[in-house]
């Protein structure tokens, strides 16, 4: 279905600049205003989860005063976190479900219609094509308690296979090969551990726009004189002051990773008694890289051999490590393989379970590690339970009060959703907490699915640019809206507190869940009161599994300020540093190294497509941008995506700052202004994926073909193009073109309407 078309013009003179919604002078004057009540929570977005408290003034929140005592963060916030009180009370709230009416846009409408619709399109789409054709995709921006609730809520009333999240592009390489060596899915330590080791690697992570308050961890590590290895194609702020920087060429890691295990097999700076008393598969892995000489991991990579053997030398001759990655390691086609060839470099130093010993993925989304324990992932249960283990099925469908054969199996990934809706196996979509228009690979194929669905519906407290393609929005909300906890990268068990009401006729999304459950006839499955009763229900079903959350209550987590999972006892103090016991969750006990044998990316860099494209993120914007781009001084920071070129690659186009430059995949093309700079490597390009419409990065990115085949994660990091220049300049005030590119969907011509 296409989207109502309504000028930009019109929604400019109606709806003004984007400073319009929140200057700074406006920010200031709410932040001076003597609050009625400080409520201790946490920050919305990354997942470091930094502790905040929020000012409340006449039961809305108007500011923030750092949280000093929180251990993690000790009061420091990044430009996010200070700014993210300016979305409450906003004026693109949605203040009550909305409904599109086919030539006037969107109505608003009560929610006893809004209710009954959904609910009858559900059953109708259903009865005529069977339960699997309705899908849902939901997020880890939720907290804990949601997710769970979204994953009985699919299984149980929907009763839908096809659930998935948007973990998807986010955690799932991490998660499948954390399991596949550990046996269990989160990081091995507290943060505080990495302040103390002797080297830290720091892979695909650019930790100072991403993770801005971590960096603190890594300068009190470097003041205790550490030894900081950064590997990252480009010189991201961290790699300005690391002892290495490997800029290595996108998509190319396990090969770093083999060559510098080689060397430290060499040079037998190896840890011989753990490789033999904890570890699995050593000999067959130590075979495959044979042949990984420091010539060939050259050759591979891009990065030079004695820069290569400079990291293995630190890495093999010091006593305590730590090795941090993200997305830019995972977010590959062979994104797990990628996760395991950093992990056999741990263990074969047998660096892990021992003070400032540690390894671990950085989650993204603010809930990023809770939201990927509890159910609702396409193959998982609560507890990070297997979806086709007989067992774990008999367990949960005991707690839910269901026959375990009624319990749905497993479904499909969320790029595999909407593949399966444009191949019209699926006709109905409930999301919650996703924007995938802006944020699935090669978007394209997300619109075309879009207009193909019968009905679609989604909970949020914006317009989403996905939404607007939706029959009914659901007006959902924020974070601070709602009790319940999150999981931070670390593992520790946050609160989250509901310190004011959703505005208007906006509801709570536990509250949205609940009636349709209800109407879709499960009332008595979801009688929860309160968000405490779905953790508590939670903290049960996850019992004795992978992640064990059974002694962690509300009131001990707010005591401690946190409790670190797995935590089997109500008396049980939490775990914040795993595999001391040298006791691994696989199925020998041990922990596992695999092969990781090199293979290119999907696409490399040929005469047609010579230049490799990689995209990531800005400081300012956070995911698909529809929080951060409402929030004007954070617009201001970072208005729209720019193209990072080096100035050698640029001059062999005669690219210069400013020039508008047209990138062209294999599926289509966008048009960036340049942003010439000498931190890149000479043979690729960046661009920040924040922007939807002709702004998308995701036009231009590998979709079904770039799919992880075990975890099912896009190669966002890296395909190939040919950049030109049109001739024309960036536009001048790039303030007012960013709001207006906020609302240009596609470049094929249609526009959105406004709330
Ligand atoms: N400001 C901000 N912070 C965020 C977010 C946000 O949107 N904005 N999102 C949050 C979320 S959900 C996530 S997932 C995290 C993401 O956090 P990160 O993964 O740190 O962020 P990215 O920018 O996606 O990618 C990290 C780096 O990978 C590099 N890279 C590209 N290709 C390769 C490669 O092949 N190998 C290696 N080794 N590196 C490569 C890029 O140059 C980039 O610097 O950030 C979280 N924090
Ligand atoms: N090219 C490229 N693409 C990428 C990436 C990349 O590096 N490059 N990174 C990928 C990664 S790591 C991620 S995590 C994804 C993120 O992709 P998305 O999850 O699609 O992005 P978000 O902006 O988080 O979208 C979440 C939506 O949920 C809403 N929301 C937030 N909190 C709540 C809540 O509590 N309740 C409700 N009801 N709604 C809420 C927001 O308003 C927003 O509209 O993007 C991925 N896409
Ligand atoms: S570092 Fe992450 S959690 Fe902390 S304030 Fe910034 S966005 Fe929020
Ligand atoms: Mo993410």
């Amino acid at each position: 279905m296409a989207t109502l078309p309504v000028p930009v013009d019109e929604i400019i003179a109606k709806w003004g600049p984007h400073k319009h919604y929140m200057t700074k002078e406006s920010a200031k004057a709410r932040a001076s205003q003597t609050p009625d009540e400080l409520v201790k929570t946490h920050c919305c977005f990354c997942g470091l989860q930094c502790g905040i408290k929020l000012k409340i003034k006449n039961k809305k929140v108007v500011g923030f005063e750092p949280w000093r005592e929180f251990p993690f963060n000790e009061g420091r916030l990044c430009p996010k976190g200070v700014q993210r009180y300016m979305q409450d009370n906003h004026p693109d709230r949605l203040l009550q479900p909305i409904k599109r009416v086919e030539g006037v846009g969107f109505v608003p409408i009560e929610w006893e219609e809004a209710y009954s619709t959904v609910v009858s399109e559900i059953k109708r789409i259903q009865e005529q094509y069977g339960r699997n054709a309705f899908a849902m995709l939901s997020g880890v921006s939720l907290s804990t308690e949601k997710s769970y609730l979204v994953g009985k809520f699919a299984r149980v009333a929907l009763k839908t296979a096809n659930l998935d999240y948007n973990g998807r592009l986010c955690m799932v390489s991490a998660g499948a090969g954390n399991k596949k060596a550990f046996g269990m899915d989160r990081s091995s330590n507290s943060w505080a551990d990495l302040a103390h080791a002797e080297v830290i690697i720091i892979t695909g992570a650019n930790i100072s726009e991403c993770f801005p308050v971590l960096t603190y961890r890594i300068w009190e590590a470097r003041d205790n004189g550490a030894k900081i290895i950064v590997i990252d194609p480009r010189v991201i702020p961290l790699a300005r002051t690391a002892d290495v920087h490997l800029p290595l060429r996108s998509g190319t890691d396990t090969a770093l990773m083999s060559t510098m295990l080689k060397v430290l097999i060499d040079n037998d700076w190896l840890d011989h008694d753990f490789i033999d008393n904890y570890t699995s598969g050593w000999e067959e892995t130590a075979k495959t890289i044979e042949h990984c000489t420091l010539e060939w991991g050259e050759k591979i990579t891009g990065v030079p051999k004695e820069l290569i053997y400079k990291a293995a030398e630190m890495w093999g001759k010091a006593k305590t490590s730590f090795l941090v990655h993200a997305r830019g390691i995972e977010q590959h086609r062979k994104g797990v393989l990628n996760v395991l060839s950093c992990i056999n470099l741990v263990l074969a130093t047998g660096r892990i379970g021992k003070p400032y010993c540690g390894y671990g993925t950085i989650t993204g989304q603010g809930n990023g590690q809770g939201g990927r324990e509890h159910g609702h992932k396409c193959d998982q249960l609560p507890g990070n339970r297997d979806i086709e283990n007989p067992e774990h099925r008999q367990i949960v469908a005991d707690f839910w009060g269901i026959p375990e054969s009624e319990l749905p199996r497993k479904g499909l990934s969320a790029y595999e959703i909407i593949d399966a809706i444009n191949k019209g196996e699926i006709k109905g979509l409930l999301s919650i907490c996703f924007n995938p228009i802006i944020t699935l690979p090669n978007n394209k194929y997300v619109k075309s699915a879009l207009e193909k669905l019968e009905f679609y519906t989604g909970i949020d407290f914006f317009l989403s640019e996905t939404l607007r393609h939706a029959n009914i929005v659901l007006a959902g909300s924020l974070q601070e809206e709602e009790e319940g906890t999150t999981t931070t990268s670390e593992g520790r068990v946050v609160r989250i507190s509901g310190a004011v009401t959703p505005p208007g006729k906006a509801k709570r999304d536990i509250e949205i869940l609940k009636e349709l459950a209800k109407r879709l006839g499960q009332e008595d499955k979801f009688t929860y009161s309160c968000s405490e009763d779905i953790f508590n229900e939670l903290r049960e079903i996850s019992k004795g599994s992978y992640a064990d959350y059974y002694g962690i209550t509300y009131e001990k987590v707010e005591k401690n300020m946190g409790v670190f999972w797995p935590c089997p006892s109500l008396d049980h103090p939490g775990t914040p540093r795993l595999w001391e016991d040298r006791k691994f969750k696989t199925n020998d006990g041990k922990a596992h190294f695999n092969p990781t044998p090199y293979q290119p990316p999907v696409e490399e860099p040929d005469a047609d497509y010579p230049v490799v494209l990689t995209t990531g993120r800005v400081v300012s914007q956070y995911l698909s941008g529809t929080q951060t781009r409402r929030i004007g001084k954070l617009v201001d920071i970072y208005p729209e995506p720019l193209m990072e070129i080096h100035p050698e690659l640029a001059a062999k186009y005669g690219i210069e700052e400013g020039d508008l430059v047209r990138i062209t995949t294999r599926r289509n093309s966008a048009v960036f202004p340049a942003n010439v700079v000498v931190t890149i490597r000479k043979d690729s390009v960046f661009v920040p994926y924040h922007w939807g419409g002709v702004n998308a990065a995701n036009q231009l990115t590998v979709g079904l073909e770039g799919l992880d085949p075990i975890s099912k994660m896009p190669e966002f990091k890296v395909c190939a193009c040919k950049i030109e220049k049109t001739g024309e300049k960036k536009a001048k005030d790039s303030a007012e073109y960013a709001y207006r590119s906020r609302d240009v969907l596609f470049a094929d011509g249609d526009t959105p309407i406004p709330n």
